[in-house]
């Protein structure tokens, strides 16, 4: 099967009508060069709920075909929910919002044969007519292109354990340093160094909150020794905190507090626990963290492949899908319903 007929079947929304409405953060701009697909264009044109879901996790995150059962359960969650789903991918060299079912299929399929593509890969890709995966920072940054607010993940990138050595820090904390668009993750990947990451994110002047909890969660388990920087009690709380959006900005002015009515031009983390029921023992998951650290420094695994290594040898070592697997596909839902209740809240918002 090509690329090439999938990505000319997503249809090219009329896109300087779509970028001059209101819902559209990036009015005025030309917009090209990206392909929004019809329902997200649409959502945009009227201030629909819309949540954004990154690729990555799909190519390089889990095997087909439970890659392409979970991103299309995450789909559904994010409408029985109340907004519409935009999966952000590369595709043929065209970056684009919201994927059909076949597309999803196609990088479900392509696995890690789709490139890892963080922010600094986008232009290659787009040079090289490749399929791009998006990693959190390039989802990230193409969600906030066409003006989509919320983006709803696993666990983002962070300081990698003995990066103060290697200095293996994850572009997803410095786009979350330089793009508006709050992340809603279970806290950051447990394979990394959370101290270090929260410590990074603050010199990034990124807003970090947990939900409703005072401890930052961490990734498999619910809890990870460090106190969360803030907490937020509700979807409409963290709403609030992300606010009214620039179109808005300028017409009404009686607004609440808000990261963009600061215009910050920073990003805001969401830190979900992963629910109880789901969570992994944490002892567990750390040995298998420890022996998969130690077979990345054999095997001389670094850069960007060292995140998708030891996330599915954590995944194996801890049995598979009998147990990280689980967790790891149970929070992700998680996540999506909570998005979803916030792109709600922060619609109802912008009236
Ligand atoms: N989930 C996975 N595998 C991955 C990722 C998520 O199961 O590889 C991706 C996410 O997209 C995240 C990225 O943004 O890893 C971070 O990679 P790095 O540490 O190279 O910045
Ligand atoms: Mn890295």
């Amino acid at each position: 099967r090509h690329f090439t007929s999938a990505a000319a079947d997503c249809k090219v929304p009329p896109l300087n009508s779509v970028t001059m409405q209101a819902g559209s953060g990036s009015f005025g701009q030309n917009l090209g060069w990206i392909k929004i697909s019809p329902e997200v264009s649409e959502a945009l044109k009227h201030g629909t709920p819309i949540v954004a879901l990154e690729s990555t996790i799909i190519s390089h995150g889990m095997p087909y075909p439970q890659n392409f059962e979970t991103a299309k359960e995450l789909e559904v969650i994010v409408r029985e929910n109340g907004a519409v789903p935009a999966t952000i991918a590369i595709l043929d060299g065209v970056p684009c919002i919201g994927l059909t079912t076949e597309e999803l299929e196609i990088l479900a399929r392509l696995g890690s044969k789709a490139r890892k593509t963080a922010s600094r890969d986008i232009a290659l890709v787009m040079a090289g007519r490749e399929n791009g995966a998006t990693t959190v920072s390039a989802t990230m940054y193409l969600a906030s292109k066409v003006g989509i607010p919320v983006f709803v993940t696993g666990g983002i990138g962070g300081v990698h354990r003995h990066g103060e050595n290697t200095m293996d820090v994850s572009s997803d904390l410095t786009e979350l340093g330089n793009t508006p668009v709050a992340v809603i993750s279970a806290g950051i990947k447990s394979i990394l160094d959370i101290p270090r990451t929260l410590e990074y994110l603050e010199t990034q002047r990124v807003t970090v909150a947990a939900y409703r909890t005072d401890e930052f969660p961490a990734f498999f388990t619910q809890t990870s020794g460090c106190k969360a920087p803030a907490r937020v009690e509700s979807p409409e709380h963290c709403a609030r905190v992300i606010g009214k959006q620039p179109y808005t900005y300028f017409i009404l002015h009686s607004i609440t507090h808000a990261n963009i009515r600061l215009e910050q031009k920073s990003g805001i983390l969401i830190a979900v626990p992963i629910p109880r029921e789901h969570s992994a023992s944490g002892s567990l998951i750390e040995s298998a963290i420890q022996l998969a650290l130690q077979e990345a420094r054999e095997k001389k695994i670094t850069g960007n492949a060292e995140t998708p290594f030891l996330l599915a040898r954590v995944n194996e070592l801890t049995g598979g899908a009998s147990l990280a697997s689980i967790s790891d596909i149970a929070l992700v839902k998680n996540n999506a319903s909570i998005g979803a209740k916030i792109a709600v809240s922060l619609a109802q918002l912008q009236k």
